[in-house]
């Protein structure tokens, strides 16, 4: 574990940053993730996430190891198991699934990785990891076994995160799921903002407009929509300019 802030302090200094997603379970050649990086680049994004729900050892660290070969951008590993951890990346986002009441993901996978974890050289940021229901059932809500909280239960998601505060997070991380029908409310971002800690959302953001709206968190986390159409980065290039 790396006794640095680096990219914890990125996070914090700025809302409207752009990260995109890489499912190693989708793009794991470099025949696909070349161009995508190439574009990634070029759109000046932030960071690169990388992780999912049912990604295999081997293609996440075949994966991770063509990502850290060919590009410049932060890799920040958003593991959905304890296996999806390496040396490679920058930071981890050592995430508690703290809308959920599985211990496995609260506990479980962090007692499985804690020994590899411990002793990588890497930024590892404790980070509250809270699902709100984007109106699809996710891949992340179904293999968690979890139930994420409805998007207008304010008071509800507040609490949630206040409790992750109280208990040491230092990130807030709100996501819809991958292929939500609705990402996460502005509202809400605006609700945990007195909590003072950098906000990430994800799950179901889609569009320039949806940026936009959600433009008051400090990082914005987008899969689906680049894994269907990598040409997008184009519009969030633009976006990112004139942020
Ligand atoms: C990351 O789940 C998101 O938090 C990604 O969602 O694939 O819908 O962009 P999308």
């Amino acid at each position: 574990m790396l006794n640095t802030n680096e990219i914890y302090n990125h996070f914090a200094a700025r809302t409207g940053q752009i990260a995109i997603l890489i499912d190693p379970d989708k793009f794991n050649t470099e025949k696909l993730l070349l161009p995508l990086l190439k574009k990634a680049e070029f759109a000046k994004v932030d960071y690169l996430f990388v992780g999912g729900s049912t990604v295999t050892r081997k293609a996440f660290t075949e994966t991770i190891a063509i990502i850290k070969k060919n590009t410049i951008l932060p890799i920040v590993l958003f593991p959905g198991a304890a296996h999806q951890v390496s040396e490679d990346a920058d930071a981890l986002l050592y995430l508690s699934l703290i809308s959920g009441r599985n211990p496995e993901y609260l506990i479980g996978q962090h007692v499985l990785s804690a020994n590899e974890v411990y002793d990588m050289d890497i930024e590892v940021i404790p980070t509250a990891y809270i699902l709100i229901d984007g109106g699809t059932k996710s891949s992340v809500a179904y293999v968690s076994q979890t139930t994420p909280i409805p998007n207008d239960k304010e008071t509800i998601i507040l609490n949630t995160a206040k409790a992750g505060v109280l208990q040491g997070k230092k990130l807030l991380y709100l996501d819809a799921g991958s292929g939500a029908k609705n990402h996460v409310p502005a509202k809400v971002i605006t609700i945990l903002k007195k909590l003072n800690q950098p906000i990430i959302i994800g799950g179901g953001i889609r569009s320039i407009e949806s940026l936009k709206e959600l433009s008051a968190a400090n990082v914005l986390v987008i899969g689906n929509r680049i894994e269907e159409e990598i040409d997008f980065l184009l519009d969030i290039k633009e976006f990112v300019g004139k942020n």
